[in-house]
């Protein structure tokens, strides 16, 4: 008997940032029952797909999502009802037809990526596979090298780093299991360094530390003494920064304003270029701002070559965006968030488009996250290389690390890490 979807129902949930979010329940005639849940993001870029939020000032601070929620319960489930699991790009296909518009700004992408993640999910468990296997078959056995944000900085955290993201990527690990031993050992040593300086060991949105700094070099400084002392050497573990760029442009300038400096495009260029000189970093995120073309064309064709030059606000994990990137030569890299695009469909197509053009992808979590490990998944299922999912702290980015680990302990022998041989 062809098993169908029976039932969906979503409900308001909370996110690790205490916002509302949603949760969508999925049931199948063959009795399979999953749930599936949508982060959000904090430094969002312009052109993500429409995240519907009520807008009511009475109610959880304009935040909630019961709008969203009602259009998954009245307007998709009817037209979903009764049909296949199995064609996800039927459904997603579906969903955008429901919606009409290019970035889902009726039915909402939160709306939208609840229902494509749940398909996803119920179909593999109705097919008794892991949801990476579903995915990506019997090529999925690469676990992704990790992003391990440490230092957290910009919109999330409540410091006077510019930057937004200060990452450990422990390239010279053996396997998955080893790369998170090695950075649990920094990450620990970090803290104590920390307490040692009168540093706060608070934690920002993702799990890593927050502390004040004078500028964004005493945060790398901190960050290598840790990896030395844990017993490690920059041969072992690399750097990756999200500047987030974005978040501090406003007409043709940099603001930075914790370190005092205003710059330019081409003093900003120089500046990443003297951090590159001085510290081991083999990948930049949103080095400059979404709006700053030219200055992307021109970091572009200076760095290219050398580092990841990651596009997050300037590709949104949108094929289109990211086709213009690869005409212009901008980047090399893509960062690969669902839910800046809405379904899983596209997510694939994007991440598609890049390998095929020889950018790297990393998945990320959002700085709003849930419990949900989907990304995990999608990470080993999709071959991407790398993933970025936060600190070592806070169970909404440790369920995804632990995750992986268990997904190392099923694919047993199969099990390939891939070293810094894969970053050059
Ligand atoms: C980013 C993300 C995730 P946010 O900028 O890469 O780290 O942050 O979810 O706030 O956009
Ligand atoms: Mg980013």
């Amino acid at each position: 008997m062809r098993v169908l979807i029976e039932e969906m129902s979503a409900r308001q949930i909370i996110d690790s940032r205490a916002n509302p979010t949603i949760a969508l329940d999925m049931l199948l005639t063959d009795g399979t029952f999953v749930t599936s849940s949508v982060p959000s993001g904090a430094s969002k870029g312009k052109f993500e797909a429409f995240e519907l939020r009520d807008n009511n000032p009475d109610y959880l601070f304009s935040k909630s999502v019961l709008v969203a929620i009602d259009n998954i319960n009245k307007i998709i489930y009817p037209k979903l009802k009764h049909k296949s699991p199995f064609n996800q790009y039927e459904i997603d296909t579906l969903l955008q037809e429901i919606d009409a518009t290019s970035n889902f700004s009726k039915i909402g992408a939160n709306a939208a990526l609840a229902v494509s993640m749940a398909v996803c999910q119920a179909a593999s468990k109705s097919l008794g596979l892991e949801l990476f296997q579903y995915i990506g078959g019997i090529n999925a056995l690469s676990l992704p090298i990790p992003m391990i944000n440490i230092i957290n900085g910009g919109v999330h955290a409540n410091n006077n780093l510019d930057f937004q993201e200060f990452m450990i990527v422990p390239s010279g690990a053996k396997s998955f299991s080893s790369a998170i031993k090695m950075s649990l050992e920094i990450f620990n040593q970090l803290k104590e360094i920390l307490k040692k300086k009168n540093l706060s060991t608070n934690v920002g949105d993702e799990g890593g530390f927050a502390p004040q700094f004078n500028n964004s070099k005493e945060a790398i400084e901190i960050i290598l003494d840790s990896i030395f002392e844990a017993g490690y050497t920059t041969d072992d573990v690399k750097l990756a920064l999200d500047i987030a760029a974005s978040e501090f442009y406003c007409e043709n300038k940099y603001y930075l304003k914790g370190e005092n400096k205003t710059l330019d495009t081409s003093s900003m260029i120089e500046y990443i270029e003297d951090l590159l000189k001085n510290y081991p970093i083999i990948s930049i995120e949103d080095a400059l701002a979404q709006d700053d073309k030219e200055g992307w064309m021109s970091l572009s064709k200076r760095l290219n070559s050398s580092i990841m030059l990651v596009g997050d606000d300037l590709f949104t994990t949108n094929p289109i965006l990211l086709q213009d990137g690869i005409q212009n030569k901008i980047a090399n890299s893509i960062l690969i968030k669902p839910n800046q695009i809405g379904t899983i469909s596209k997510t694939l197509e994007c991440v598609d488009l890049a390998k095929r053009n020889c950018y790297k992808t990393i998945v990320s979590h959002r700085s709003g996250e849930t419990e949900s490990t989907f990304i995990a998944d999608l990470a080993v299922g999709l071959n991407c290389g790398f993933i970025k999912t936060g600190s070592l702290s806070r169970t909404e980015r440790t369920a995804k690390y632990n995750r992986l680990l268990y997904i190392e302990t099923v694919l047993a022998k199969s099990a390939k890490y891939l070293t810094r041989d894969f970053m050059r």
